[in-house]
């Protein structure tokens, strides 16, 4: 007898929902829920694959504690007294910063990924956190900290409605859209274009979603703050610079910034992007002109030696076309869990670099610092060396620079604690590895991508299978994680949920502009719902959010229970304007020329009078595969999904490379071989390699993984070449040369 359940995929940033057929224990099926209010019926061949993933024979299925050198199978408790054993002396000795806390990019498709790790963070006092977030998006954190105040404040394209989208280093026909959560990002670029807008594609490389396009244009790799520039100083050159009325007066700045990008002409910076200055004074006449138009960049804008002056300028140029905060252009989502809306004070701004890595002394962004540097303040001996490492859904072996050096680093560390459900690349140099269980066992809500969503909805899903005999929930794990880090070992894990639930209730009840502002929070806290301590949680925000029902205040709003009387989810409408009431600067405006990008400009200024002309490498994704961890699921990989160095043929021929023969890959940080694939899907003085393969190391079990190790790019870099303000890592855009490999 089979059976369907609902599922939130989360396998990607689009969160589609899914309809599971189960039979027994197993899912035999994923189909596309077409009643979901926000994805209705979009489904990709990853989230077709749910059943694969979920049941793939290499995932753990309990605890692996370090015994005598070798990781062997453990009880939970066994496991949770090897960590608080493992980690509390050196706490004690050497302080919590000798701690390292490596959070990877799952944490953003899990519940537990969201709940947790803020309270161990906060009770533990670290500040050596590394997330994936500086191999990724930390430019635009710190671009929007500075312009808004809120690094979290991102504005996110209004698909929907835009009658002109130019599209920035990002290729959602692979990735389904990042930092925009859109399930069927493919359709609605097409209903882009079937309405009669404009879809401009700048990408080194002619991806699937460049063949989409109206217009696009080969960048060289990394120059993209140049033409952003070049066009910002073409809409002031030409009057084209139109906040609107509904942004007059909630900015500070403009002429500063109009005298900034003087120098950037477009005759000044063509060369430099291999882009026409004709072209480019199009490019910033047609954003100008169109009635609707967003910028939107990622990965290609971001993980560059100009990150955060690349993100920046993409939302200058939305706030200078007017298309900022306004329908159709880039708007700010409004998710259920979010705080609700208060009127309009200055807050208290972003501040970077409130302190310094021990090592290279790089600044902290957002509370972290780079995952770059993680290695090198696990090797360099010396006082506040990290001597644990607490890594949660990360591997960082293979997504961070220099994975040979870090993997000797995390071998070397004291203490290793590893949440994850393989024994891959990183977590095999874990002393306790702690596996969640497959995906089909846990809750599912997106706290993160529904604040990047380009419609504000809510959906919740309640594990589709029961957790099997001797398996525990993530969010359990991570509860007693907390614990067993915290010296409160042994303590109910429920305790962690209560303690945040009647601190956020202590906090709203003082709160004058809360709906329970002077009630009592122990009667509040009898009123939440839910079968366990994440739900409770999950039901006092949504209770206490911008829909919430305020505990009453709102009889008609949200609550856990109204959510899952939709198991299909509540659609809570098209994204609104939210400016001013959620800026944060100190000004309590949007501050376009802030200082800190200011001292950074004359570095983009010198980029002028600096010819690259070599050979320079970038990334790729492939729609079935998911950074590190999927390649160990057969219906995902083979065909085109492989680890080769995309090469133009006029390179090939110049170079001696052959199609199907290995070529040596060499930077100035490292050196790979991999095998050539010769197509004009890269442009010329361009090569691309994916990242995230390299499973050829010992110890992990990834059968099919390590069938098809491929190689790892990032060893290609060493951990030096990164974006100043944000710490993130550069990853595309690497000088390298290339030849046959003997
Ligand atoms: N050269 C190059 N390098 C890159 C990138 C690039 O474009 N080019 N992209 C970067 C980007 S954008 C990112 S986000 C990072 C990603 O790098 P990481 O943050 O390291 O993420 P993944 O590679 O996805 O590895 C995720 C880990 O989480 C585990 N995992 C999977 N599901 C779960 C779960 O439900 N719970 C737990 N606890 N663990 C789980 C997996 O087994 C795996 O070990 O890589 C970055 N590295
Ligand atoms: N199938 C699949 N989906 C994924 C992932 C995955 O690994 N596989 N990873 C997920 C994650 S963690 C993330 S962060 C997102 C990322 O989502 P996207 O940002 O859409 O990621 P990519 O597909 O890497 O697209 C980046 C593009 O930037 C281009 N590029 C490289 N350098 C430059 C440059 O200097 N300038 C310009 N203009 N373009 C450049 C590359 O050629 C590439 O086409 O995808 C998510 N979705
Ligand atoms: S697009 Fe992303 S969320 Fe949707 S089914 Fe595919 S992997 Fe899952
Ligand atoms: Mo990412």
């Amino acid at each position: 007898m089979s059976r369907t359940a609902l599922r939130i995929c989360p396998l990607c940033e689009a969160t589609c929902g899914l309809t599971l057929t189960i039979e027994g224990t197993r899912v035999t099926g994923a189909r596309g829920d077409r009643d979901d209010v926000f994805s209705r019926g979009f489904i990709c061949p990853k989230g077709a694959s749910f059943g694969a993933a979920d049941a793939d024979p290499d995932r753990l299925t309990g605890p692996l504690v370090r015994r005598n050198g070798r990781l062997q199978e453990a009880s939970w408790d066994e496991a949770f007294d090897a960590v608080a054993e493992g980690l509390r002396p050196l706490i004690e000795t050497y302080g919590p910063h000798a701690v390292g806390v490596v959070l990877g990019n799952p944490n953003v498709h899990t519940m537990a990924g969201a709940l947790y790790p803020p309270v161990l963070l906060g009770a533990l006092g670290t500040r050596s956190l590394f997330t994936a977030s500086t191999v990724d998006q930390m430019p635009k954190h710190v671009s929007s900290g500075l312009l808004f105040g809120d690094a979290n404040a991102i504005p996110v394209p209004d698909l929907d409605r835009t009658g002109h989208l130019l599209l920035i280093g990002a290729n959602p026909l692979e990735s389904n859209g990042s930092l925009c959560t859109a399930p069927d990002f493919p359709g609605k670029l097409k209903a882009l274009r079937a309405r009669g807008g404009t879809l401009t594609v700048i990408d080194p490389r002619t991806t699937r979603t460049a063949r989409l396009a109206d217009r696009h244009l080969a960048i060289r790799p990394g120059t993209d703050a140049l033409l952003l520039a070049a066009m910002t100083h073409v809409l002031f050159d030409e009057k084209l610079a139109d906040p609107g009325p509904h942004l007059t007066g909630h900015l500070e700045g403009l002429d500063e910034l109009a005298d900034a990008v003087r120098d950037f002409t477009p005759e000044a910076v063509s060369a430099h992007c291999d882009i026409d200055a004709g072209v480019i004074r199009q490019l910033a006449r047609d954003l100008a002109a169109a009635p609707t138009a967003a910028v939107y960049g990622r990965i290609g804008s971001s993980t560059v030696t100009f990150g955060t002056l690349t993100s920046w300028l993409v939302d200058v140029l939305n706030i200078l076309t007017g298309n900022l905060d306004r329908p159709g252009g880039a708007l700010f989502p409004l998710a259920a869990t979010d705080r609700a809306p208060r009127p309009a004070t200055p807050g208290k701004g972003f501040t970077l670099g409130r302190w310094r890595s021990r090592v290279s002394g790089h600044p902290e962004a957002k509370g972290e610092l780079p995952l770059a540097a993680l290695a090198e303040e696990i090797d360099t001996p010396g006082d506040g060396a990290v001597r644990a490492v607490i890594a949660i859904a990360a591997n960082p072996v293979l997504s961070a620079p220099d994975g040979d050096r870090l993997d000797r680093a995390l071998d070397s560390l004291d203490f290793m604690v590893s949440v994850d459900p393989y024994l891959n690349e990183t977590s095999r140099h874990a002393h306790v590895v702690l596996p969640p269980p497959p995906p089909s066992r846990s809750a599912h809500h997106d706290f993160a991508f529904n604040t990047l969503a380009v419609r504000n909805q809510v959906r919740y899903t309640r594990p589709a299978v029961p957790l099997d005999e001797g398996r525990m929930a993530e969010t359990e794990i991570l509860a007693r994680l907390v614990l067993a880090a915290t010296g409160m070992h042994g303590a109910d894990p429920a305790a962690v949920d209560a303690m945040v639930i009647d601190r956020n209730l202590a906090k709203a009840v003082a709160d004058p502009h809360s709906a329970v502002h002077g009630r009592d929070p122990a009667d509040l806290a009898v009123r939440l719902t839910g079968e366990s301590g994440p739900e409770r949680r999950l039901d006092l925000m949504l209770r206490l959010g911008p829909y919430g029902d305020g505990f009453g205040a709102q009889p008609d709003g949200l609550t856990l229970a109204r959510l899952l009387d939709h198991p299909h989810g509540i659609d809570l409408g098209p994204l609104k304007p939210r400016i001013p009431a959620n800026l944060k600067t100190r000004s309590g405006r949007i501050e376009l020329l802030p200082a800190p990008i200011a001292d950074d400009l004359p570095r983009l200024r010198a980029a002028l009078d600096t010819r690259q002309d070599g050979l320079v490498l970038v990334g790729r994704r492939h729609l079935r595969s998911n950074n590190s961890w999927m390649h160990n699921i057969p219906a995902l990989t083979g065909g085109s999904n492989r680890c080769t160095l995309h090469v133009h043929p006029d390179d090939a021929a110049r170079l001696g490379l052959t199609d199907g023969l290995p070529a040596l890959v060499r930077s100035a940080g490292g050196q790979v071989a991999a095998p050539v694939e010769v197509t004009d899907a890269v442009r010329r003085g361009v090569v691309s390699l994916p990242h995230g393969w390299g499973h050829d190391r010992p110890g992990t079990r990834l059968t099919v993984a390590a069938q098809d190790p491929g190689v790892n790019v990032n060893q290609l870099l060493d951990g030096t070449l990164l974006d100043p303000l944000s710490g993130n890592a550069v990853l595309n855009g690497i000088p390298v040369d290339v030849h046959p490999s003997l």
